[in-house]
């Protein structure tokens, strides 16, 4: 994706989803695009080579069966009859003989263009050929498109969420619907005010079945586009926004925080294993943007590991959710469809260490031993009331199934923490009262949301959030006679009293205060644990 040439200075989860066949990507896509790599220079023996090498060596066994084109496919201009022409010192066999090939091969092929007057590389958008474009893709033999969003004629979200809406009428109107991978909300993201950016999270899920929504990962040669960070820092930036986004992932639609970047120049093997963990932790779209025939035989093993894979493509396709973070530590979780748990936990510092995590924090209720599965060597133990993962590197990520030993889990409960998306501070509960926290990972930030809606926190689940009336939040005893105890969370992200319907607030100094809902507002959009229902209204 080329966002970045134009972008780059910018500064759930519901009751289980219904799994239907109709469903155009039940699962997150997993594949190649070769932008982060290669940008502007991609022809047509890159992608043979690609596809080779990633029959070769197992990666299109083992789910990786796309292959997407990105920017810079065509020439400069559109024929006299308004089509796109496709570049022949790239690709001199043209694009319906390397669909047909990459077909042969066991891949479905994918394409790029952009929503506006021109890409983001300056070759022809989109913007008023739509049908022509979709029925051209479609002929040649595409069946995805990504639809960046770069030199839209006005750039209102209105404007993104009309043309967007022309593109999933198109595509899903073909005769072979296309899998359409939509850009919109990156060109929102970073914002001072966010509203646009949870406006266009909002209807981007109805249109495509994933959205790019912040800023590209790193291409191979960084400081062309974002000087002076690593690639773990890019990696762990689009995490930091793909955890705010959670509610709105569900079977079919998948929060895309961009193309796994295993072979960036800075990345040692523990943040390349991270950043595939990571992203199967999140359900995320696993497409690979490198150079894959250069692959060394350790790469190939880590992007084939059947456990991690199994998690991404988990049919609940759940996006794990933060439990805890502090400045060395992320820990996540979320249910897998066999009712497993899984648990990950990333070293963010700069030493080996191990870390431990009570059962509690993952949601468990169960007093009985649970067997634990270290995902990366594949081994076994059991645990009870904690789970420790050992020797977790510098930049390595421990991922780990819990599974019960005799019948089930038994109760979970959603778990975690509640933070403000925009602010990202953390609800916490001092003995001085309720604050909106920087996050240091005590239980007193960790809270659990009951199926009678009541929010407690951790460290003390006798005590519910409750609205006291004049705008005021604060912890008192459960009681299910008063009133102010119960919440719902909102698609908008809102956590909403069910007595009063005001809003739960951050005020300007922090404090955790009631005031009238207002529409996606900086200052009352939050995520939740997942596994929390989602209402709709
Ligand atoms: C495609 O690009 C690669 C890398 O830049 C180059 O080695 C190769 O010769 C190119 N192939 C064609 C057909 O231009
Ligand atoms: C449009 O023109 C191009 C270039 O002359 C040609 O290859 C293509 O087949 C034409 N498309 C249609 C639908 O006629
Ligand atoms: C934020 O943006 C929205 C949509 O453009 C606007 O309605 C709202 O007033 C803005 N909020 C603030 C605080 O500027
Ligand atoms: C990236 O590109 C710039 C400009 O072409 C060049 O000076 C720099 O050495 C390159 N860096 C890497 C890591 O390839
Ligand atoms: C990693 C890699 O092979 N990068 C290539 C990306 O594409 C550019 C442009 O063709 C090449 O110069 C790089 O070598």
């Amino acid at each position: 994706m080329a966002l970045s040439l134009t972008r780059w200075l910018l500064a759930a989860t519901a009751v289980l989803p219904q799994v239907s066949g109709s469903i155009l990507s039940p699962t997150p896509p997993m594949g190649f695009n070769n932008w982060s790599a290669f940008m502007c220079g991609l022809n047509e023996s890159i992608f043979i080579e690609t596809a080779h090498s990633m029959v070769d060596n197992g990666l299109l066994a083992a789910g990786y069966n796309r292959i997407n084109l990105d920017d810079c496919w065509s020439t400069m201009e559109r024929a006299t009859n308004g089509s796109m022409v496709v570049d022949t010192e790239k690709f001199p066999r043209g694009l319906p003989w390397l669909t047909k090939y990459l077909k042969s091969l066991g891949f479905i092929p994918g394409i790029y263009t952009d929503a506006g007057l021109k890409s983001c590389g300056g070759y022809p958008g989109a913007y008023g050929y739509e049908e022509i474009d979709a029925r051209d893709f479609a002929s040649w033999g595409f069946d995805f498109l990504k639809l960046d969003g770069c030199n839209m004629p006005t750039g209102t979200q209105a404007e993104y969420k009309q043309v967007y809406g022309k593109w999933h009428k198109i595509l899903s109107s073909l005769p072979k619907p296309m899998a359409f991978s939509e850009s919109a909300p990156a060109y929102f993201a970073e914002a001072a005010n966010l509203t646009d950016w949870y406006a266009v999270m909002e209807w981007v899920p109805e249109y495509g079945q994933l959205a790019r929504h912040s800023r590209d990962t790193l291409v191979f040669n960084s400081t062309l586009y974002w000087p002076d960070i690593t690639g773990w820092d890019s990696i762990l930036f689009n995490y930091g926004q793909e955890i705010r986004l959670a509610r709105f992932q569900k079977p079919g639609y998948y929060n895309d925080p961009d193309f796994l970047i295993v072979d960036h120049f800075d990345l040692t093997m523990d943040e390349k294993r991270s950043h595939f963990a990571i992203w199967s932790a999140l359900s995320a779209p696993l497409i690979i943007s490198a150079w894959i025939p250069g692959f060394s035989k350790a790469d190939f093993e880590y992007l084939t590991n059947k456990d991690i894979i199994a998690v991404n493509q988990d049919k609940l396709v759940f996006q794990s959710t933060v439990v805890s973070q502090d400045e060395n530590w992320d820990v996540l979780t979320k249910s897998l469809s066999n009712g497993d748990r899984l648990l990950t936990i990333i070293n963010k510092g700069k030493s080996t260490a191990s870390y431990s995590v009570s059962f509690e924090r993952i949601g468990l209720t169960t007093d009985q031993h649970v067997r634990v599965k270290d995902l990366w060597s594949g081994k076994s133990n059991v645990a009870k009331n904690r789970v420790t993962a050992t020797s977790i590197p510098s930049h390595g990520t421990a991922i780990l199934r819990l599974s019960a030993v005799h019948k089930s889990l038994g109760r979970v409960i959603p778990t975690g923490k509640v933070f403000n998306t925009f602010s990202l501070t953390t609800l916490t509960a001092s003995s001085a009262g309720l604050t909106w926290g920087s996050s240091t990972g005590v239980d007193a930030q960790v809270w659990q949301a009951l199926d009678d809606t009541t929010i407690r926190p951790l460290a003390d689940s006798r005590q519910c959030l409750t609205e006291s009336g004049r705008g005021k939040v604060e912890l008192t005893h459960c009681n299910k006679k008063l009133g102010g105890q119960q919440w719902d969370y909102l698609y908008s992200g809102n956590l909403r009293s069910l007595s009063s319907k005001n809003c739960l607030t951050e005020s300007k100094d922090h404090g955790v205060v009631m005031e009238k809902c207002l529409y996606l507002d900086n200052n009352q959009v939050f995520a939740l644990p997942s596994g929390v229902e989602v209402v709709k209204d």
